[in-house]
């Protein structure tokens, strides 16, 4: 890689050997199956395959919680899709998503399949479906999808942009962890002046706006996510967003959605695949390798 102060923009951009860095090896700028392989797809109508990233946890906590609301018919499969392998690029998955990025749900409840894809589509299918987490007066579910839109549109500045710089990229450059620190603690700001007088996101209830918003900003609130930043952006300053993610880090459903398609970290945290409630107890990685 060329240093970053010489470096001129050729007229014509090839991809490099190796960029280096996290995630470096599965980059491409080609979308498309790279191998056969088809889905495997379980016993229930929902079929998720994923991984508990921020964007994976998003519709895990979903699904947990619509179980949790009495919703039966959200049991669902969950099969992991290990993205640092590349199984994003088999054929089945695809088919699923042409994006090759995780979350995605195929629906078999219908006549036919029905495959959604982006996290934010979803959560929005799953409210609708179920009729639930979502308001349904005009006013309140304007709301309640502005948030899960600005949701949708900042994480990036905060996963591709200051996560990517700051613990991924094989070098540390200001200039791009100054402009995504500064973006990241403005996104910080916006919450933590819109939750200083309000309990949820939106419509005064807990609603798909908080269940996308915490496993990202959540997350980085409570030190999950990329190891030094929270002391490195002082996310202690932001106490409303603070209070927010440790009412929804107490829900249970949120810890069994932490867990599902976990493939590292604690062995009692992780469940590689989920087909039922039971699985939390009996099929942890601890259990498992016991
Ligand atoms: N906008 C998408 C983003 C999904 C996304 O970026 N997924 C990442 C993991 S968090 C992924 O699958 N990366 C694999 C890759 O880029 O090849 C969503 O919200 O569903």
């Amino acid at each position: 890689m060329s240093d970053t102060q010489d470096y001129l923009p050729p007229d014509i951009w090839t991809p490099p050997e190796s960029s280096g860095g996290t995630f470096a090896n599965i980059n491409r700028p080609t979308a498309g199956a790279q191998f056969e392989k088809a889905l495997p797809i379980g016993k229930h109508p929902l079929q998720l395959y994923s991984m508990a990233t921020p964007n994976g946890v998003k519709v895990n906590l979903m699904l947990e919680e619509l179980l949790a609301l009495g919703h039966s018919g959200a049991e669902y499969d969950a099969w992991p899709i290990r993205i640092g392998d590349g199984d994003q690029f088999g054929s089945g998955f695809v088919d699923a998503n042409p994006n090759s990025k995780i979350p995605a749900l195929v629906d078999h409840s219908g006549t036919e399949p029905q495959r959604v894809f982006e996290s934010g589509a979803i959560l929005m299918y799953l409210a609708e479906k179920f009729d639930a987490l979502l308001p349904t007066d005009n006013k309140g579910r304007a709301e309640c999808l502005s948030w899960l839109f600005w949701q949708m549109g900042s994480a990036p500045y905060l996963g591709g942009g200051f996560g990517h710089f700051y613990s991924y990229a094989p070098v540390k450059i200001q200039y791009c962890i100054d402009r995504f620190a500064m973006e990241t603690k403005r996104q910080l700001d916006v919450l933590d002046q819109h939750l200083a007088n309000r309990e949820w996101m939106a419509a005064g209830e807990y609603t798909i706006a908080d269940i996308a918003i915490w496993p990202w900003y959540g997350g980085l609130v409570l030190d999950r996510l990329y190891p030094g930043s929270s002391t490195f952006l002082q996310v202690q300053e932001y106490t409303h967003v603070q209070r927010w993610a440790k009412a929804i880090d107490t829900r249970p459903t949120a810890t069994r959605a932490r867990m599902v398609n976990k493939t590292s970290g604690d062995k009692s945290e992780q469940l590689h695949e989920r087909h039922s409630a039971e699985d939390f107890e009996t099929n942890t990685e601890d259990k498992r390798s016991s």
